[in-house]
């Protein structure tokens, strides 16, 4: 073990070493049990077996026997797509090509924000990389594929044990002809509070080396002070940089008279301004009624020379009429999400819409047959996760009342349980209309969305309307995040902060009006690089020093427990979140080319000392794992 803690060192294979490198490098000697990578995936499995994966606790489980969906191969070689027109063109001239095409533009979200919506953003590689091999053969003409981002990122680490970047790089390698989308949250990067500059520098220079080409950027007040160092860091990367303006309220009600049709032109002069190659219509919640969207896409292509990307849920269930009226429109691109993971939360239904527009001028010339295919392989997998489904299963016209993004919508629903608030529902979302109002009605998006559900979580907890919260008399316990929020701290709203509010909660504290990000000047990249790694002790890579300036917590609990539990993410998910039963046989990947066939023959009765004996052959080997029993 010690000469393969040599040989494995990231220093000794860097040729970065002296004659001094045993005695210079005092984590070789650290030989604790370091159990190799198969006997550790045993052991998880055993555990899970007889304990529950603890992701799976007040859920109800998986059905029995479920098989194992198997992606749809579409023979031949894998056609050039929009990667290598961008790698050819350029991030301007590819905008321009897009805004030339006739054909409506599609990209195809399952591998991000369908299953975000839908599943509690839970769905693991294991499952995203063949897709991503079949879109790239059997839909070439897509223009992308939404994969990483928003809220993948961490649910990664934290939930599923698995690392994001490793999930890129998998993808990448699955899909090497199609564009690769992420949603960055501008200066907040994949989490919920500003980052120095150069933290969110670096995060973009590592996505797009380890395989995005187009980002979205957006910010939640979609105040583009907030935007431009994402956006300039994405266009010297050679990357596109996607622009988006959040759509919120109603661009032809006279009484939300701030987000009118002129507000939306004049943000995007400012991102074509600033540098966009494209620019996005982010309709977070699906409030964008279809009359609305051909104004919208009409007013913005008579500004702009950019190309126009429209992104919707279809919470409402109107939401494809939107998609169909800003086709008509000329809108140059569209979100959507493969048939058995669309509708609802996620976005519209892409083989509908596809249909809905075959034969005309803006035929999307996608192929009928392998989407059924690939919507085919999805159903298989959604049934994996039938745990965690959100429970919204019509359309529901309730989302112009509160106008909860996608995301947040199921989130907010299982925090409103935990408080016991769950018969009271629709007091939450009134409540979660309110607040915005008190706020001054505001963009809600990750995370100034997530500050609008404290809200509204405390003032139905605590029976306070609008008014009580308001009273200089009365004393209001305001959330955390609303008070930070109010001070500034992600941002200026259009029309400022309501003044009476922000004094009331900020009890005397200054609020700021500068970019927060100006206020924490540089992040020392090389002490934090020092101090993750003394958190996991070992050497981290420059991907991981990514996770860690954002996550550090989340990250240091996701490496060690990576490192303890063996490499979780070669597991088929009944397995990962079931365990096995006896008489079960799989087959484990875990790295190109090594195999492990494991078979759990038996489980014992559970001994006086609370272990029970699971009895395993690994590759034709028998093998016996002692677990503790805490079930
Ligand atoms: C061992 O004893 O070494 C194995 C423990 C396995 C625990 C499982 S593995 C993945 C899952 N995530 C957790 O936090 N615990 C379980
Ligand atoms: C995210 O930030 O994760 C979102 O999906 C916002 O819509
Ligand atoms: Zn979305």
């Amino acid at each position: 073990p010690f000469l393969e803690a040599v040989l494995a060192h990231p220093d000794f294979r860097a040729m970065n070493y002296t004659t001094r490198f045993i005695d210079d490098t005092p984590e070789l000697f650290n030989l604790t049990p370091r159990r190799d990578r198969a006997t550790k995936l045993l052991r998880s499995i055993a555990d899970v077996t007889v304990n529950g994966h603890p992701e799976m606790k007040g859920r109800n489980g998986l059905a029995a026997d479920l098989r194992t969906p198997e992606a749809p191969t579409f023979g031949g070689a894998t056609p050039d797509g929009t990667k290598q027109l961008l790698d050819r063109l350029g991030p301007r001239d590819f905008g321009r090509w897009m805004r030339e095409q006739q054909r409506v533009l599609i990209t195809d979200t399952t591998m991000r924000d369908a299953h975000q919506s839908l599943l509690a953003t839970r769905m693991r590689s294991f499952d995203l990389l063949p897709a991503a091999s079949s879109y790239a053969s059997g839909l070439p003409g897509l223009l992308s594929l939404e994969c990483w981002g928003g809220a993948t990122f961490d649910v990664a680490m934290r939930f599923l044990t698995e690392d994001p970047w490793e999930r890129l790089a998998g993808i990448r390698r699955q899909a090497p002809n199609l564009l690769l989308q992420m949603l960055l949250r501008g200066a907040n990067g994949v989490g919920y509070t500003n980052y120095p500059d150069n933290v969110v520098r670096h995060f973009i220079r590592q996505a797009a080396e380890g395989g995005v080409d187009l980002f979205r950027i957006f910010d939640c007040l979609n105040w583009v002070e907030n935007m431009r160092v994402a956006i300039d860091a994405v266009a010297e990367a050679g990357k596109i940089a996607e622009g988006a303006i959040c759509y919120t309220g109603d661009v032809f009600d006279p009484d939300r008279a701030k987000y009118s049709l002129n507000y939306y032109a004049g943000l995007a002069r400012e991102l074509e301004a600033a540098g966009c190659h494209v620019l996005a219509i982010k309709d977070m919640a699906g409030l964008l009624r279809p009359p609305a969207a051909r104004a919208l896409i009409k007013a913005l292509r008579d500004v702009t020379d950019l190309p126009i990307h429209l992104h919707t849920h279809d919470t409402s269930g109107a939401a494809s009429a939107t998609v169909i009226a800003a086709i008509e429109a000329g809108v140059d691109a569209v979100d959507l999400a493969t048939d058995a993971m669309s509708g609802a939360t996620s976005q519209p239904c892409l083989g509908s819409v596809v249909e809905a527009v075959r034969g005309t001028e803006r035929d999307a010339g996608l192929d009928a047959d392998a989407i059924r295919r690939i919507s085919f392989y999805w159903e298989g997998v959604r049934a994996l996760y039938a745990p965690f489904e959100s429970d919204l299963r019509a359309g529901a016209s309730e989302v112009y009342l509160h106008e909860m993004p996608g995301g947040q919508f199921t989130n907010l629903k299982e925090q409103a349980r935990s408080l016991g608030l769950d018969t009271r529902w629709h007091e939450v979302a009134r409540a979660y209309r309110e607040a915005n109002d008190l706020f001054g009605d505001i963009v809600k998006v990750t995370p100034s969305s997530k500050v609008v559900g404290d809200m509204a979580l405390m003032m139905v907890a605590q029976g306070l309307t609008p008014a009580d919260v308001l009273d200089p008399e009365r004393e209001i316990a305001f959330p955390a995040s609303v008070v930070e929020m109010l001070k500034g701290d992600l941002g200026q709203p259009v029309g400022g902060w309501p003044q009476a509010l922000q004094k009331k909660a900020l009890r005397g504290q200054q609020p700021i009006t500068v970019r927060p990000a100006s206020l924490l000047g540089e992040a020392d990249l090389p002490a934090a690089r020092k101090q993750a790694e003394a958190e996991v002790g070992r050497q981290i890579d420059d991907q991981e020093l990514a996770s860690w300036l954002m996550y550090p917590k989340v990250f240091a609990d996701y490496a060690r427990m990576a490192d303890a539990y063996g490499p979780l993410s070669a597991l088929p998910t009944p397995v990962f979140f079931n365990g096995m039963k006896a008489g079960d046989e799989i087959v484990a990947e875990i790295e190109p080319g090594k195999t492990l066939i494991i078979l759990l023959q038996a489980i014992g009765e559970a001994e006086p000392d609370g272990h029970v004996k699971l009895f395993f052959e690994l590759n034709g080997q028998p093998r016996v794992i002692r677990v503790a029993d805490r079930s």
